[in-house]
């Protein structure tokens, strides 16, 4: 087995393929023998799933974004808890379906509470723990909205927001991934399997010990 105690996360838009990738990047690093944890937020923990319950599963819920944002703060803070810690501490991989640059992305920009505050609140839920490696997935909002529909996929209380939000939304990762630190773009044109080249590629490169050959 090999030493591993990273933390990556996917991010990116709706329907860019995250969840789809992360399979696929969990099965490469099972056959390689990299042990790891793969996870989602918001969830993870029984906390995170109940949160994620009523964040996005009410869709009959007109909430204020600050509310949004706070219960997305509790989740994290259990997950950084249970979840991620522990992993790390045990020299596991922790591949992770979305972190805190969603948060600055939907609930910053896109719902456009001052940054400042939502990384104050970060930091209390995270403990000021951050990711090795950020991926964010690129994708024009549009077209990963038509891929949720072609697959028949329900929209989600945030996905309801419609196409501006959801245009505002991919904005910002273009801003954030020029501004934070650790966050590699890749391109999520073509089939899963030509996406998942590029992510393999993309952790070779940066984590040579772990991945490569
Ligand atoms: N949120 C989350 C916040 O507002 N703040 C936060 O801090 C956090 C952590 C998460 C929601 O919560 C919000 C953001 C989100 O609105 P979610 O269900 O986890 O909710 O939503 P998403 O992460 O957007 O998940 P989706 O399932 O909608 O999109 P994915 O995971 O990016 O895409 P995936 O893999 O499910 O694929 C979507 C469809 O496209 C197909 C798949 O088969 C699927 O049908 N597909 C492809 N089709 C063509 N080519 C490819 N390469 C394809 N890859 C996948």
């Amino acid at each position: 087995m090999r030493d591993a105690g990273r933390f990556i996360v996917l991010e990116g838009g709706e329907g860019v393929g995250k969840t789809t990738q992360a399979a696929l990047l969990s099965s490469w690093m099972e056959a390689l023998g990299v042990p790891h944890v793969l996870t989602r937020e918001p969830g993870g923990t029984p906390v995170g799933e109940a949160i994620r319950e009523v964040v996005l599963g009410r869709t009959d819920l007109e909430m204020p974004p600050e509310s949004e944002l706070l219960l997305i703060l509790a989740a994290r803070a259990a997950f950084v808890r249970d979840v991620v810690r522990p992993a790390l501490a045990a020299g596991k991989v922790v591949l992770a379906d979305r972190f805190a640059l969603s948060t600055l992305a939907y609930q910053g920009y896109a719902r456009g509470i001052d940054l400042q505050d939502v990384r104050d609140g970060l930091r209390i839920a995270t403990g000021g723990l951050s990711p090795d490696l950020y991926l964010v997935l690129d994708l024009p909002p549009e077209e990963g909205t038509a891929r949720q529909q072609r697959d028949g996929m329900a929209p989600d209380r945030i996905e309801q927001e419609g196409a501006s939000f959801l245009r505002r939304v991919s904005e910002a990762y273009i801003a954030l991934s020029e501004s934070e630190p650790g966050v590699t773009v890749v391109s999520a044109r073509g089939a899963p399997e030509v996406v998942q080249a590029r992510l393999r590629e993309a952790l070779v490169r940066r984590f040579p010990e772990t991945f490569g050959a």
